[in-house]
């Protein structure tokens, strides 16, 4: 196996384990980072690591049949191999273990584990029990995610998430998952962001299945989080001691002057990244400005369906990445307005750490019931080269040093935040943008598969050794 990182942690770059590499990362003395139960982790998902999607039964998924069309994704490049995580997720384990990180963040390939009947794929469901039973083995705590983009393609023939039934199939998944899985897994998370299901799936047509209708992207949210609603019963009652949540991207829009009109854009951009999901869920309504965004796309909801979508949650998982500057379009929404001289990341992204302080604190003060929060994914993509057997990443040492500094202040101010996962473990495939933008603390050289831990893991993995040392 190309991969040999069993003893990454033993064997940092001499520079970090003696001390003589200057220390771009460990928090301050008085962070909260410190208290041994924060949680420090890293996160992947399933279609952008496990390539072998031809495999032991697994069925083609949404993202097979979407980067299978040309212009679809960057280079033509598709999931099929990924990272070969499912044939090499053991030295994978090792590696996470080596670095010290605390927890795992993974998500279960729905094709992989349920046949079209609704049968379960033993091959594909003993592949996840493996792993999870290798994580508890080494003491990583695991976090799982059912539902992180990849629909089997059969019910995406049927309508996808415009279609109210497949809801009803994501709670029979959840009910497969968790009689099979229970005790292995210490939080369930329903979906990964359904933003980017609902909107860049069925609103723009950038992600899978390339739809682009805004009344397509209202239907598709509703029945997302009908989904996650239908299926967190379910979990509590196969898995009571696990935590049950849902994980949301938020994002940050400033308005880019002081007019009226500029502050309402910002308004706006809020309620569509941010209230369409969070309102829902902690309040029991969609907000209604977002109609006003998007005159007459007003989902059809049933009755008890806001109450089913409003249950009680142990946690909410929340991905942030960046702000936008926004205007008024002149109509009834909002533009981008990109700053100059600004920093970027690889993805054209501002680098916006005060952004995640703000609507942390910001939703403390709007939801009374903001559950317990986990950061389940924050990171930066850079074009990251291996010189010399290493990957020097200095932008996104400083990137997460300054957004977990960010957190620290949110904590400070009294937000419950439990924890946060580096996104992502290693370089993986990037969805629309395939393997060209890097996130991974950990390279990938995709023609060798060889893993070469980057510097910011070095360092992450220097301060969880400091901390776990401190009495
Ligand atoms: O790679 C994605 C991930 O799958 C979901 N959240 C955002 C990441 C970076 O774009």
């Amino acid at each position: 196996m190309a991969n040999d990182a069993s003893a990454v942690f033993d064997t940092l770059s001499p520079a970090v384990s003696n001390g003589s590499l200057a220390d771009p990362f460990t928090p301050p003395a008085d962070s909260s980072l410190w208290r041994k139960n924060f949680l420090l982790g890293a996160a992947t998902a399933s279609y952008q690591i496990e390539g072998a999607v031809n495999e032991d039964g697994r069925l083609p998924s949404i993202w097979d049949t979407f980067s299978a069309t040309p212009g679809n994704v960057l280079a033509g490049d598709t999931g099929a191999v990924a990272c070969d995580h499912y044939h090499r997720w053991e030295a994978d384990v090792e590696m996470l273990a080596s670095l010290g990180l605390e927890g795992y963040r993974l998500s279960i390939a729905w094709p992989r584990v349920m046949d079209a009947a609704g049968l379960p794929n033993r091959n594909g469901l003993d592949f996840y029990k493996r792993l999870l039973n290798r994580l508890k083995e080494k003491g990583i705590t695991t976090s799982v995610t059912l539902y992180h983009w990849d629909l089997p393609q059969h019910l995406e023939d049927r309508g996808g998430w415009l279609n109210r039934d497949t809801a009803y199939r994501f709670a029979d998944y959840a009910d497969l998952m968790s009689r099979e899985l229970a005790g292995t897994v210490d939080a369930w998370a329903t979906l990964n962001e359904p933003w980017c299901s609902a909107y860049l799936g069925y609103g723009n047509g950038h992600h899978a299945p390339g739809l682009a209708n805004d009344r397509f992207a209202t239907q598709a949210m509703h029945h997302l989080l009908l989904a996650h609603g239908l299926a967190i019963p379910v979990l509590r009652a196969n898995d009571p001691a696990s935590q049950k949540g849902i994980v949301a991207n938020i994002g940050r829009g400033t308005p880019n002057s002081d007019s009226a009109a500029d502050q309402r854009a910002a308004h706006l951009f809020e309620v569509q990244h941010n209230a369409w999901i969070l309102d829902p869920l902690l309040k029991g309504a969609y907000p209604q400005d977002l109609f006003e965004l998007w005159p007459g796309t007003e989902p059809l909801v049933l009755d008890g369906d806001m109450q089913t979508i409003s249950a009680p949650l142990d946690f909410l998982g929340i991905n942030y990445y960046f702000r936008t500057n926004v205007a008024s379009d002149g109509a009834h929404g909002f533009r981008d307005v990109p700053l100059e001289g600004v920093e970027r990341t690889q993805m054209g992204w501002e680098v916006y750490p005060d952004g995640l302080r703000d609507l942390l604190t910001g939703f403390k003060r709007t939801y009374h019931n903001l559950p317990p929060i986990y950061i389940t994914e924050n990171g930066m993509a850079s074009d990251d080269k291996v010189i010399d057997g290493h990957v020097d990443d200095t932008q996104r040492i400083s990137f997460l040093k300054r957004h977990l500094a960010a957190v620290d202040q949110a904590i400070k101010a009294g937000v419950d935040i439990r924890g946060y996962f580096l996104w992502s473990l290693m370089d993986n495939f990037e969805w629309a943008f395939g393997y060209e933008r890097r996130f991974g603390v950990v390279h990938i050289d995709y023609s060798t598969q060889k893993r070469t831990v980057k510097r910011s893991a070095e360092l992450v993995a220097k301060f969880l050794k400091e901390r776990k040392a401190r009495v």
